[in-house]
């Protein structure tokens, strides 16, 4: 099954019989098709009934049999298609592959829904997001709404694409002028913190938007749908694959104070604003606090 590789016009055989080939633009197109195939999981299994709700580090964060049945789903595809890789799901964690490393080694990283709250309440601001690492280097990914079907998708050095066609970031050039998204975590000190933190950026900034997912925030920059995102205390599985739908859409997508993006926070924004936000961000420790 050829498919029209949405991110380079490049044709990839998207058989998944790559088996155990690195070569990007296949695995770009295995991810998307298993991201389609779970986002239509996630679906069905929220118009039937939201259940088994669990929480994880505290009351507010929360896991459905969906986002087990979407991570399990996209494992056993992965186990059939392609065993010699490993997969990290947010999830079951790490699962490694039969593959005994070397050169060509293959990781997926699967936020199997991204914004579980917004799912949990009906609100269409979730994803599926997945991302295919080479040798320890993000090289694909792809994040799907599971609610719009809108989808992004970005190749390494092949720019990022939505729906077929390709994106840029914003072009705003002042920080005052800019709409801000972010998040904030589910733990109560870590969200007074980030209130201080709020409080000092939102004179600074037109408006900030609060949308629930890491992912889509990564990929509504890189549209310009926002002109920049931030987030403290991210999962590599919420931020791999929009992290490269925005740098491939010509965002920087840094930590603060030379760090890479990470748990310690998140920054992408077009060059016009970067220099300005990081500072404001590094002058109110944004990075810091519990
Ligand atoms: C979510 C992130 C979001 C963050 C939420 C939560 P989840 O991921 O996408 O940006 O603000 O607190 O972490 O838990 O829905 O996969």
């Amino acid at each position: 099954m050829a498919v029209q590789g949405e991110v380079t016009g490049v044709v990839a055989t998207g058989s998944g019989r790559a088996g155990g080939s690195a070569e990007p633009a296949g695995l770009l197109a295995l991810a998307v098709r298993l991201a389609r195939e779970a986002a239509g999981v996630a679906s069905a299994m929220r118009s039937a009934a939201i259940t088994d709700i669990a929480t994880k580090t505290t009351r507010t964060d929360v896991v459905t049999a969906a986002d087990v049945a979407v991570e399990r789903y996209v494992g056993a595809a992965l186990r059939r298609l392609r065993p010699g890789d490993s997969l990290l799901g947010e999830e079951a964690g790490e699962r490694a592959g039969t593959r005994a490393g070397g050169a060509g080694t293959v990781r997926w990283i699967l936020d199997p829904i991204d914004g579980t709250v917004n799912y949990l309440y009906g609100l269409p601001q979730w994803a599926v997001s997945l991302a295919v690492e080479v040798d320890g280097q993000v090289v694909a990914g792809v994040v799907r709404n599971g609610v719009t079907g809108q989808e992004w998708t970005a190749l390494r050095g092949h720019g990022a694409y939505h729906r077929g066609r390709p994106v840029r970031g914003s072009g705003v050039t002042e920080l005052g002028q800019a709409l801000v998204a972010t998040g904030f975590g589910y733990a109560p000190d870590r969200r007074a913190y980030q209130a201080r933190v709020l409080a000092g950026l939102l004179p600074a900034v037109r408006d900030i938007r609060r949308l629930g997912s890491a992912a889509l925030d990564l990929c509504l920059a890189a549209q310009g749908r926002v002109d920049a995102y931030f987030e403290k205390g991210l999962n590599l599985w919420d931020h791999a694959a929009g992290a490269l739908v925005a740098a491939e859409a010509g965002l920087r997508v840094t930590g603060l104070a030379g760090a890479a993006p990470g748990p310690e926070l998140v920054l992408a924004a077009p060059a016009g604003i970067h220099r300005q936000l990081h500072d404001l961000l590094v002058a109110l420790e944004a990075a810091g606090g519990p």
